[in-house]
């Protein structure tokens, strides 16, 4: 009989650092487990699986007595190499109240299993606690989480997730000082040290308390949000975070890593790129240069930032395609160029000649030299949407028209009802971004309308 391992108490960690020569700096933190809704008063987001329903059920040893239609779902936790967890969901069970019974000691055998009854909870039914035995690297340890299904305006099936009852919160050492620090499963697969590969991928957080408020910070960048990888950047040097599968234990290594030269040609900017090779996203700031570890990398989030001739903070954010690729060669420069100056682009989404009265769709997007679409904003102020500005043409401004959001990421629309009045003319329509102090190249259309 295994024994199943909480995080370990100082005494123990002390052992331990004599007999598996764990580096010096590594935190013992304490695990917490409960409501996900009193866990986020510390935690901010405690993160989530989505369980897809699967068509076929899955081969089980023994299903308990079920009272309707069963819906299965595959549950990822713990080691990768593990099998996923069975859990069923009967929505008649109970007299009608539904139950989840959950797979706990996953030897398809659902018939030795509780129901699990549900709570209401985050506008729709949380059932649990699950408490749950993981292997994470080879080690026992309790997991705690809930199965929530979120409903909207009573639909039948709704959305199903798998939602963290837990967090790893105790002590790190950064610089010599240290600070309060939280380990987050963000991805709900009970373990707490996975990378984020890709956009359409989720890692781990590790919180810390940087201005020692004594509160976690969730904001994306510039927070405490560390997003777990194996490089970490912070007011211009690098570290190597390390962060066990169980989350008990969370430190900050020297980041002895081998480095090329970043180089562009902006004063103030953030990045953020994807590993290629998996050694999850990095964050880090300029100016020019900045030495980067080498690896081969994806854009992923750009900020560039200036400032107007009255002093106004401007921000141009650019993300998407194309996912332009960087390889940082060790001991090597690359020179990159992104965001401004931009080109503001109008495009008719269908092709002319247009007919007076005709409703023709008009897209604009502001894009940098890196291809991405870009949102310009000042630092307080709104996101402004571009005007379209219709002219004759070689001559005067005929019409103007306010755009609005919509068809994609920083994405501008219009319908535009061609007036009577421009009959049998050829106009020139741009798009006008407002781009403070970012220099923007305005690429003009010419519509000819019969
Ligand atoms: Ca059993
Ligand atoms: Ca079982
Ligand atoms: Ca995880
Ligand atoms: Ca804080």
């Amino acid at each position: 009989m295994m024994t199943a391992r909480t995080c370990r108490t100082a005494g123990v960690l002390v052992v331990l650092l004599l007999v598996g020569g764990l580096p010096a700096q590594a935190g013992t933190l304490e695990y917490r487990h409960g409501m996900p809704s009193a866990l986020q008063q510390e935690v901010p987001y405690l993160g989530r699986q989505q369980l897809e329903p699967l068509e076929d059920p899955p081969d089980i040893a023994a299903a308990p007595l079920l009272a309707g239609e069963p819906v299965y779902f595959l549950a990822e936790l713990g080691d990768k190499w593990n099998l996923p967890f069975v859990v069923i969901f009967d929505p008649e069970a109970r007299g009608g109240q539904g139950a989840i019974y959950f797979d706990l000691d996953n030897d398809g055998d659902l018939a030795e299993e509780q129901p699990l009854a549900p709570q209401q909870w985050g506008g729709g039914q949380a059932f649990g606690p699950i408490r749950v035995t993981l292997e994470r690297d080879g080690s026992p340890g309790l997991y705690h989480c809930w199965i929530q299904r979120q409903q909207r305006g009573g639909e039948a099936g709704g959305s199903w997730l798998l939602v963290p009852g837990c967090y790893n919160v105790g002590e790190i050492t950064f610089e010599g000082e240290t600070y309060r620090c939280a380990v987050v499963d963000v991805n709900g697969n009970g373990r707490f040290n996975d990378y984020r590969l890709g956009s359409g991928d989720r890692g781990d957080w590790l919180y810390v308390d940087w201005n020692q408020d004594g509160e976690f910070d969730a904001r994306w960048f510039g927070g405490e949000r560390v997003e777990y990888s194996a490089r970490y950047w912070r007011e211009g040097r690098w570290y190597r975070p390390v962060v066990s599968a169980d989350g008990c234990e969370a430190s900050f290594g020297p980041g002895d890593f081998e480095f090329g030269t970043f180089i562009t040609d902006h004063e103030k900017f953030t990045v953020r790129f994807n590993s290629r090779t998996g050694s999850g996203e990095i964050g880090f700031e300029g100016p020019s240069p900045v030495q980067v570890p080498a690896d081969s990398y994806g854009y992923a989030n750009i900020w560039v930032y200036e400032e107007d001739e009255d002093g106004n903070q401007w921000q141009a954010y650019g993300f998407g395609e194309p996912w332009t690729r960087l390889e940082i060669m060790w001991d090597e420069e690359t020179h990159t160029e992104f965001g401004p100056p931009f080109t503001a682009r109008l495009t008719p989404t269908e092709p002319g000649p247009y007919r007076s009265g005709q409703t023709v769709t008009l897209n604009a997007r502001l894009r940098g030299r890196d291809g991405k679409a870009y949102y310009v904003s000042r630092e307080g102020g709104r996101r402004r949407p571009p005007k379209v500005v219709v002219r004759a043409f070689g001559g005067k401004e005929l019409e103007t028209y306010a755009m609005r959001r919509g068809g994609g990421f920083a994405t501008y629309t219009v319908s535009w009802r061609i007036p009577e009045s421009m009959r049998g003319k050829a106009v020139v329509a741009a798009a006008v971004f407002e781009t403070g102090p970012f220099g923007c190249h305005v690429e003009e259309v010419l519509l000819e309308i019969k």
